[in-house]
């Protein structure tokens, strides 16, 4: 069910150029939200609307689409195409002065470029393969893919990879708005830097005046993620520091640079966070300056104002922060929350002198900040879990409603624990991570798209393809099956699933899921997002609508873990899936390389 929502026009508000929460809907049947301030008000489907996005109105955008419209029932086309070329190559870099690390990077940049367009517009990315013996596949973290499954760049899923010394150019179209990233998707590569932000302009839920853009907080290792994957199955080797857009101070102090953005007094400005790690979750403040935090993922949020937010792998949130302090310079600070303790649960982080960037006022001398971080006294500063599941936040803009009656009939329960079942190619049992006690293993020479085209139904086991049932609903119950105490084995995973926000009905620590907690569940307006933290030997629910045909991965976003089979993919109205006529022409040329041995994937799951 979707209700029409409305909030105030801005004409009307232009004088509060800075003003405060100036985005409120009015209260419906089923909120209890305050009610506007302003007889006049935006309607999603108002074509009349003449209403443009300024810094004070901000919650517009033209030719009848606004932040009240829902973009998974209604999108703008505008026609235009956005190019971009991305060249991989295998280099070293070496971003804090410690020594050069061999890395897989865009256009020789880390992150790579910022990919950038608009609302409605179609973008179209060339990926040139020039590494010398990887194969790649670039995903569009975030991007619904409607009727472009095959774009959605899963190698051994929605593709053959893209083979070395050749190319492949995809493309889509931008129906959602917001933050997010690209990433390589074959086998643990994006590891080894081939990522970068993406970003499409749209309405927002709070005024702001200027965009300071993506900060990308990674955490960064010695050794390249190839050699580091097969270690993590004992212990997750240590992040030797983490990195805010590429920079950072060295260990010990006295190398590398601070990643800076500078404000003017009086300004309010959006950040837009990404948490772009292999294995790391942060903790994200600015001293002295509270955020106002208005997405998670795509989705845009009702505001709402914290001092430091949660930032899983994956995911995103866009804040806003307001230059009222005495000019001077503040931290940006990405902490590692200390989960777990000699075990960490939550990423780990080895430089003293934390990952950190500077903000800074223009008119204020240039030095490293004296600031002092939000105060810690009386809060759970480290937890390992979602903004919502403590706090009651990330409340989408759009009122949801989602039907509670199917899942109470019939909760679809996968299990999620590691397991020592993965037979190597030497024989050899190694540790893995299942999902429905199948750890995932794509074949890259024959991804499930290419079954979907010859009607094959016959998918081999390690596929662990689930059909969704063709009902308009699904609702999934992950639980995280306890491991012997000892065994350190119970964490948090972010789960990822492609073309769908999800809508996260309740989450629990430490807990079994039984039919008596649905009744804890939240089914009128819960958050709604890609990317979601299973709590540690706990459980998440969630549910999303069938409205999008595909084969779409749900996975851990930890880098180890998915290379370790923690996955499972749904397939949706096959019958209705799109497959654009160059998909067999990559597969042959993928295949033509492939023999070659040397060149076989070893004990990955290939994404
Ligand atoms: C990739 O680059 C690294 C660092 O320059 C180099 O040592 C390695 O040999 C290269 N790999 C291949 C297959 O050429
Ligand atoms: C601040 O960042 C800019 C690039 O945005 C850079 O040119 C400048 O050197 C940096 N300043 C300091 C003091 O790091
Ligand atoms: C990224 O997500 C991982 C896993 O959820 C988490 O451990 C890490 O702290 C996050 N990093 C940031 C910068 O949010
Ligand atoms: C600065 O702005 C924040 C909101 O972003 C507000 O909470 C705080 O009170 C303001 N501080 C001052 C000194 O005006
Ligand atoms: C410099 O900062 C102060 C606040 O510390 C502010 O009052 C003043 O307007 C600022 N000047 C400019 C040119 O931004
Ligand atoms: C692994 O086991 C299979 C049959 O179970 C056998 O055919 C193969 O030779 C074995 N490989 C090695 C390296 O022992
Ligand atoms: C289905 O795919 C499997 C695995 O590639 C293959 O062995 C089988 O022959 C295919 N079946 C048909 C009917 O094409
Ligand atoms: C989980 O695995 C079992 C055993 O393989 C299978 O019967 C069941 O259908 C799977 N669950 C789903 C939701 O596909
Ligand atoms: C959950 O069930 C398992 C048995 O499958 C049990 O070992 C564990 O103690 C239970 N956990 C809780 C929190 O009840
Ligand atoms: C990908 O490249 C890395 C680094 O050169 C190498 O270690 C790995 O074996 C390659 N993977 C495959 C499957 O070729
Ligand atoms: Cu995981």
């Amino acid at each position: 069910m979707y209700l029409l929502r409305t909030l105030p026009l801005f004409a009307s508000l232009a004088a509060y150029a800075s003003a405060s929460v100036v985005v409120e809907r009015q209260a419906s049947s089923t909120t209890t939200s305050s009610a506007a301030r302003s007889s006049t008000t935006l309607t999603p489907d108002d074509a009349d609307t003449e209403c443009s996005n300024t810094a004070s109105s901000r919650a517009c955008w033209g030719n009848g689409f606004s932040i009240a419209t829902d973009f998974d029932k209604k999108w703008p086309d505008t026609g235009r195409t956005v190019p971009y070329t991305l060249d991989i190559t295998n280099t070293t870099i070496d971003p804090d002065g410690t020594g050069e690390r061999r890395v897989m990077l865009i256009n020789n940049q880390y992150p790579g470029p910022v990919i950038r367009a608009s609302w409605g517009d179609w973008l179209e990315v060339t990926v040139n393969n020039h590494l010398p013996d990887n194969g790649t596949g670039i995903h569009w973290h975030g991007i619904r893919q409607y009727e472009t499954c095959d774009q959605d760049g899963v190698p051994g899923i929605t593709e053959c990879p893209i083979a070395p010394g050749t190319s492949r150019t995809y493309r889509f179209h931008c129906t959602q708005y917001g933050t997010s990233w690209y990433h390589s998707h074959w086998s643990v590569q994006y590891g080894v830097g081939t990522l970068g932000p993406l970003v499409i302009d749209g309405p927002a839920t709070e005024n702001y005046n200027e965009d300071l853009g993506p900060f990308a907080v990674t955490d960064w290792y010695d050794e390249t993620a190839f050699f580091n994957n097969p270690l993590a199955r004992s212990i997750p080797p240590q992040a030797y520091t983490g990195l805010v857009n590429g920079m950072n101070v060295s260990p010990d102090g006295t190398k590398g640079k601070y990643f800076n953005a500078t404000v003017q007094s009086g300004k309010r400005y959006r950040l837009r966070l990404i948490n772009t790690s292999v294995d790391s979750a942060y903790m994200v403040s600015v001293d002295d300056h509270p955020f106002t935090v208005i997405t998670n993922d795509f989705v845009p949020i009702m505001p709402y104002v914290a001092d430091r937010v949660f930032v899983g792998i994956g995911q995103r949130l866009d804040v806003i922060i307001e230059a009222n302090q005495t000019a001077g310079n503040y931290w940006f600070r990405a902490d590692v929350p200390a989960v777990g303790g000699a075990f960490p649960a939550c990423g780990n982080n080895a430089n003293p002198n934390g990952i950190r960037a500077i903000i800074h006022y223009s008119n204020s001398t240039f030095a490293n900040p004296t600031s002092t971080a939000w105060d810690r006294t009386g809060v759970n500063a480290d937890r390992c879990n979602d903004e919502s599941y403590q706090t009651d936040k990330l409340t989408p803009y759009w009122d949801s409603f989602v039907p509670s009656d199917a899942l109470l009939a019939n909760p679809e329960l996968l299990s999620v624990q590691p397991q020592e079942a993965g037979v190597r190619s030497d024989n050899a049992t190694i540790f893995q991570w299942a999902i429905n006690t199948t750890a995932l293993n794509v074949d890259w020479d024959k991804p499930i798209l290419e079954y979907v085209q010859e009607g094959n139904t016959s998918y081999p086991k390690s596929e662990n393809l689930i059909n969704v049932p063709d009902v308009d609903w699904t609702y999934w119950v992950l639980q995280e099956i306890p491991t012997p105490a000892g065994a350190h084995l119970d964490i948090p995973h972010p789960i990822h699933l492609h073309g769908h926000d999800f809508y996260v009905l309740g989450a629990k620590e430490s807990s079994n899921y039984t039919n008596d907690q649905a009744s804890e569940l939240n089914f009128k307006n819960p958050p709604r997002r890609d990317t979601a933290i299973l709590p540690s030997g706990g459980w998440l629910v969630i549910a999303f609508e069938t409205n999008n045909p595909g084969a779409w991965i749900m996975h851990c976003h930890i880098a180890w873990h998915v290379a370790d089979g923690l996955a499972t993919q749904f397939l949706e109205t096959p019958g209705q899936i799109k497959i654009d006529s160059g998909f067999n022409d990559i597969c042959s040329t993928w295949r033509d390389y492939y023999p070659e041995e040397s060149y076989w994937k070893k004990d990955d799951s290939g994404v």
